[in-house]
């Protein structure tokens, strides 16, 4: 009896340890440093308006898909053209107003794997500002091989 409460009770402590780990990565979207050996990558993103040119789509993000390796330190420059616009990714909390001529920043650590919409976020930057989104995709880490190298 007593032999499974211990048993239970590291379960749930070991649970808890991994949850806190992955929560406090996951939501620490404006941290620039970290101790461990992380890969960096950095990013310049343009935001102009959507429109129709000549029968054609034009404007929008660019580029429309970001791709980056899950646990990756990914830093974003975000560039305006011309109006207000903002940048919403909601799987991550990151929600950044860019202003026109003053670039803005934005550093996350890209805990969650996975597919996520980015798109202009709460400002009205013209008729086709829904049209205005992109992928962010988070590649899965590689499991760690307990195989050591030759
Ligand atoms: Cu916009």
């Amino acid at each position: 009896m007593m032999e499974n409460s211990r048993k239970s009770s590291t379960f749930w402590l070991i649970v808890f340890s991994i949850s806190a780990l992955f929560f406090t990565a996951a939501a620490s979207p404006n941290c620039g440093g970290s101790k461990t050996n992380r890969s960096q990558v950095n990013i310049t993103m343009i935001a102009s308006i959507v429109q129709y040119r000549h029968g054609k789509l034009i404007g929008g993000w660019k580029p429309k898909k970001i791709i980056v390796k899950q646990g990756q330190i990914v830093h974003l420059t975000l560039e305006s053209d011309a109006v207000l616009h903002q940048l919403s990714i909601p799987a991550y909390r990151i929600r950044v107003t860019i202003y026109p001529d003053k670039p803005a920043h934005v550093t996350f650590i890209a805990a969650k794997p996975g597919t996520f919409i980015f798109k202009c976020g709460d400002v009205d930057c013209g008729p086709l500002h829904h049209l205005m989104q992109g992928e962010l995709i988070v590649e899965p880490a590689a499991p760690k091989s307990n195989v050591p190298k030759k």
